[in-house]
């Protein structure tokens, strides 16, 4: 790397003068960014060479992340911290006049993901590497990311995404590396020396194009891979109409879908998913083939992870490879495929889970599909001599019936192990979800907690959070985070609780300014900063947040002697476009802090902000400045989470279910650091199987739920006309779903137990280090490691 700041400074100039044929101080702000990009990632080829290179040669394992999403935010702070040059740069930068932030800020997110799994796969990678253990991801390099939202009178509004306008500096084009994808078409049969044999034909093929991007170990020589796959029309197309199959080609790796499960069917996603999964596993049998002579220890060198079951069709083509092109029995390559491949669980909400009709599949895929036809058949003979004339069970059960594939239970039979993503919800998927396969897979099913790399979300985001822990404790927490835990011993330190005090007054400062710049809102920054940022979906329950807030400012109104320590309600959130309720949620958010905001007596004590267009880098700046973080997703629905480890990490204290890993957080922070509510797991599931709720009750016996919902539909709201009809029909008139009524109650009593703690500073502060204290455990580090050692067999390789 750079040796000095000197040197530094030298290579600097002499790159952005030679890519843009101008004097330095001519130089554009985004070109001073780009040129730093460049630099970075050629100081950094040596090392991806000579990585790749040590994994060639020592035949290490190595592990295959797909994912249909990778959401990376920003790279370059992310890249000059974990190379440990960041401060060097940043000085350097300085002595030219260059701000690095402002370099930073050129750069648009890499938001080639919606959510929680599309974060989980980018924090992965970066703990893969920093661990030095060989993995590299595999996923679609989309022209567009999700969608960027705009708030227009509270409504959301959706523009495409364009994060490739600039250019990306971090990724190399492997154009000799394409490789070909087939779709349609028909399967023919033929003998060869005695077997029978199948081949594709008249498929419409597309090519595949690489663009690789490094992923740069902290602190470590360990420079792995990202692979994007782009679609791009194979070289000699033989088309009657080419400018048509150029637009189709093209088209498949346009957008990322918005995640949206009432939205199923989607040709072109299949589309997708195949593209994604045959160009990776042409890709990785190519090169193994280049080492190795027999495929069937191909498991002992490679290990495959599908990411939920958006790529699970990796198991009917590594199939197909390993009959249809390399000749092996179907006995012998299915050996090899469950050996080799493994699956995470994302969900238990059964309307999420992937079926796909037969009618689209079949002719998209057809060889694939009379595969997933034959595990279909073996499978289900094998339930017939476990369970002998047990119907029932084996429609369950059936990858393929009422003409429809579903993909978790291909993932389940084709695969040697199935986690889940947190404590509870790997047990819901073993004792209720997939019971049945539970039943006769025992060994096969895991758990393996979340993590996040607490290098973006603590010591990047939060370096004056990172200053603080580092002076009391030293900096081995860096390397090893589990080490957090001796902070503990500074809850009780006055001095320390008011410097980690100063700290989030700092960060809360830095958010209200971005606040007051992009929405005019002035907040008061000894407010209360609660916060919720997520994707917008009933069972997180924004809902449940706005009628608190209701409820606090219809009291104030009506009660003059009321008091409260005041607060202000920050949410982001984007709908999926299709998804019609969030969006009038969105606009209940918006309609409620226009008439928060604007009504002079509460203002002293109550503020409502929507940020638009939350995405990674703007989470970086919100969670460092939150006082509570909001996790109140209705008790079973939410499989994990990963925010609420990012809050904790940061010193926010947790407003929350008993679900996912809040449990976890419970358990580590003990439950006088984390304020708990509502229904247990048990008792959601319990309701949803024997019934016994009824939400109307609620609305009968309790005058505060009465006055919110009618002020829903009573013109309280100026010019929302009908809007939230649907709301109010969902609570009343279709039983609640989600249990915002059931849970009211208690989510207001554990809310103003919370605002009695924030009045004693001590009191909040001692709770605030336990919480940083007891993050460790949620470190990615920790994740992946477990994964290394139960599922992956992976050994750590040390390049140098
Ligand atoms: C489905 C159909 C059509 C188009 C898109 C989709 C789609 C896309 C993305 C469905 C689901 C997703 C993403 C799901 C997700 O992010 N799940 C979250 O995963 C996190 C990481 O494990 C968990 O922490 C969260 O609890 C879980 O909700």
């Amino acid at each position: 790397m750079f040796s000095s700041k000197e040197q530094f400074k030298q290579a600097y100039l002499q790159k952005l003068e030679m890519m843009y044929g101008k004097r330095f101080e001519d130089t554009t702000v985004s070109e001073q960014y780009h040129a730093l990009g460049q630099l970075v990632r050629e100081t950094i080829s040596t090392n991806w060479i000579e990585t790749n290179e040590k994994y060639r040669t020592n035949k290490e394992k190595q592990v295959y992340y797909l994912s249909i999403e990778f959401l990376l935010g920003r790279l370059l702070g992310n890249n000059l911290l974990n190379l440990g040059v960041r401060d060097l740069c940043e000085e350097g930068l300085r002595e030219l006049g260059i701000e690095l932030s402002a370099l930073e800020e050129c750069e648009i997110d890499a938001g080639l993901g919606n959510g929680g799994l599309g974060r989980l796969a980018a924090c992965f990678l970066d703990s893969l590497a920093t661990l030095n253990l060989p993995g590299h991801g595999f996923g679609i390099r989309y022209k567009h990311g999700l969608f960027d939202q705009k708030i227009v009178d509270g409504y959301q509004v959706e523009l495409p995404e364009q994060w490739l306008r600039h250019g990306n500096v971090w990724e190399v084009k492997r154009a000799d590396k394409a490789v070909p994808v087939n779709f349609w078409g028909k399967v023919e049969s033929y003998m060869e020396n005695n077997r029978l044999r199948f081949r594709h034909v008249q498929a419409e093929t597309i090519s595949a194009v690489p663009y690789d991007m490094p992923v740069i170990g902290y602190k470590t020589s360990t420079v792995n891979m990202l692979r994007l796959w782009s679609a791009e029309p194979a070289p000699y197309p033989i088309h009657r109409d080419v400018l048509k199959y150029k637009r189709d080609t093209e088209a498949v790796s346009e957008f990322l879908y918005p995640d949206d499960t009432n939205d199923e069917g989607k040709i072109l996603r299949l589309k997708q998913q195949y593209f994604l999964v045959a160009a990776s596993l042409n890709s990785i049998i190519q090169s193994y083939r280049k080492q190795h002579h027999s495929l069937l220890d191909l498991h002992h060198y490679i290990a495959i992870h599908i990411n939920d079951t958006h790529p699970v069709l990796a198991i009917p083509e590594m199939m197909r490879i390993l009959i249809d092109e390399e000749g092996l029995g179907w006995d012998e390559a299915w050996n090899i495929t469950t050996k080799t491949i493994s699956y995470t669980n994302h969900t238990t909400l059964s309307e999420a889970l992937e079926k796909w009709p037969v009618h689209i599949f079949k002719p998209l895929l057809p060889r694939i599909y009379m595969i997933v036809e034959e595990i279909n058949e073996r499978f289900c003979q094998e339930l017939w001599d476990l369970y002998p004339d047990d119907w029932e069970r084996i429609e369950r059960m059936a990858i393929i019936s009422h003409q429809l594939v579903k993909m978790a239970h291909l993932a389940i039979v084709g695969t040697h192990s199935t986690n889940g993503v947190a404590k509870i919800h790997s047990e819901i998927l073993k004792h209720r979800e997939m019971k049945d396969f539970y039943e006769i897979y025992p060994q096969r099913f895991n758990n393996k907690t979340n993590g996040i790399t607490h290098r973006r979300w603590l010591i990047k985001a939060n370096p004056e959070l990172t200053q603080l822990i580092t002076d009391a404790i030293g900096d081995q927490w860096v390397q090893t985070p589990s080490t957090l835990t001796e902070l503990e011993g500074y809850a009780k330190d006055e001095s320390f609780r008011k410097d980690l005090q100063e700290v989030k007054q700092f960060r809360k400062k830095i958010l209200a300014k971005r606040i007051k710049d992009q929405t005019g809102i002035v907040v008061d920054e000894q407010s209360i900063f609660d916060v919720q940022v997520k994707r917008l979906h009933a069972y997180k329950r924004q809902l449940l947040n706005v009628f608190h807030i209701m409820y606090l400012y219809n009291r104030l109104k009506e009660d003059s002697s009321y008091q409260i320590h005041p607060r202000t309600f920050i949410f982001g959130a984007k709908a999926s476009p299709g998804y019609y309720y969030a969006k009038k949620v969105i606009k209940l958010l918006n309609s409620v802090a226009d008439k928060v905001n604007h009504d002079p007596k509460v203002n002293p004590y109550l503020k409502v902000v929507f940020l638009e267009n939350y995405r990674v880098s703007l989470a970086e700046e919100i969670i460092p400045a939150t006082d509570v973080s909001e996790q109140i997703s209705t008790a079973s629905k939410e499989a994990s989470g990963t925010g609420n480890m990012k809050f904790m990490m940061n010193g926010a204290l947790t407003m929350g279910t008993l679900d996912g890993a809040n449990i976890e957080i419970r358990d580590e922070v003990g439950a006088e650091n984390i304020f708990t509510f509502g229904l247990t797991p048990e008792e959601v599931l319990n309701y949803y199987q024997n019934g016994g709720y009824r939400s109307l009750d609620y609305y009968h016996h309790n005058k505060h739920i009465q006055t919110i919902l009618e002020q829903l539909i009573n013109g309280f709201f100026p010019n929302t006309g009908s809007d939230f009809e649907m709301i109010y029909d969902s609570l009343l008139m279709q039983n609640d779903e989600f249990f915002v009524l059931k849970d009211f109650s208690s989510y207001c009593a554990a809310q103003a137990k919370l605002s009695g703690v924030y009045e004693n500073k001590d009191a909040w502060f001692e709770k605030s280090v336990i919480n940083i204290a007891k993050s460790g455990y949620f470190s990615s580090d920790r994740t992946i490691q477990e994964y290394a050692d139960n599922i992956w067999h992976l050994n750590k390789v040390k390049v140098y």
